[in-house]
């Protein structure tokens, strides 16, 4: 029988900051999650919409079992295995760095913070993940880029403390087997999930600056290897979009 580490919390404002600012005292292997975050946190500052009826988790991981950019592969795929195992109909797919996708559509996005002591020593991971399950197609619509949920995609509600239960049972198994030394293994399931080589991509570097190429690889530290222009160029972060982003072949 799995014993579930979850500490259940109604409104925060986010899960990861509760996350780090309770690391201390939660123990190795605990899912936080909440019912609603009133300041729930993207990359680079960006707001992730937080209604009531849906995921907003952050697994805690102490010490360094492995590299910092390897526990969104984790998240990521653990996300991925939740949302398939409990709507099978569904078109799911990494979309590099952090996020997974519906079609052509976010569902869920990922974001681990490093929990550090006063000299910057490296104490653990938070892996925060945003999954929408419940919410409906008019609160979706409000969301500045294309947006879904379970709920849009099949019109079925789905039981979030059920999905909770699948998703920790996914992230403890993802972490354990990364903590044995099989963090390679995950790098290659969660590259063959991802954006397949071929594909031609446009990358946002930052506000003025913007590349397009074709995907040759992802490298064994998650960076994008794009050749564009005769040049080969390495990405470990940013935002891409994809051309022609439905039918991939697994
Ligand atoms: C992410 O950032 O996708 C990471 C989101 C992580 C959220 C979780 S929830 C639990 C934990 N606690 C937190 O405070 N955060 C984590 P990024 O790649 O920067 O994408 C943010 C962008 O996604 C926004 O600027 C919007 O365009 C879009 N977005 C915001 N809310 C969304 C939602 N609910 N569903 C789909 N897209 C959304």
């Amino acid at each position: 029988m799995t014993d579930f580490k979850i500490k259940e919390l109604g409104e925060v404002d986010s899960t990861n900051k509760y996350a780090l600012e309770n690391f201390d005292s939660l123990e190795d292997g605990t899912l936080v999650t909440a019912e609603t975050q009133t300041a729930g946190k993207g990359r680079l500052g960006r707001k992730w919409v937080s209604p009531e009826g849906n995921v907003y988790a952050s697994y805690i991981i102490k010490g360094t079992p492995f590299p910092h950019y390897c526990a969104s592969w984790i998240a990521g795929l653990a996300a991925l295995y939740a949302l398939r195992e409990s709507a099978p109909a569904l078109d799911v797919w990494l979309k590099w760095p952090n996020d997974v996708y519906c079609g052509e559509k976010k569902i869920c996005g990922v974001l681990c913070d490093a929990k550090t002591d006063s000299k910057n020593q490296p104490l653990g991971i938070v892996l925060g993940i945003g999954i929408n399950l419940n919410t409906d197609k008019k609160t979706l619509d409000l969301i500045d880029k294309p947006a879904t949920s379970v709920y849009a995609e099949t019109t079925c509600a789905i039981n979030k403390n059920d999905f909770v239960k699948t998703l920790y049972k996914k992230l403890t198994e993802l972490y354990i087997s990364g903590s044995h030394f099989e963090i390679d293994k995950i790098y290659h399931i969660w590259k063959g999930e991802n954006i397949p080589k071929g594909r031609f991509i446009e990358a946002v570097l930052s506000e003025t600056k913007t590349i397009t190429g074709i995907l040759e690889d992802i490298g064994p530290q998650g960076e994008l290897i794009i050749s564009s222009g005769g040049n080969i160029v390495k990405l470990y972060s940013g935002d891409v979009s994809v051309k022609n982003i439905t039918n991939f072949k697994r």
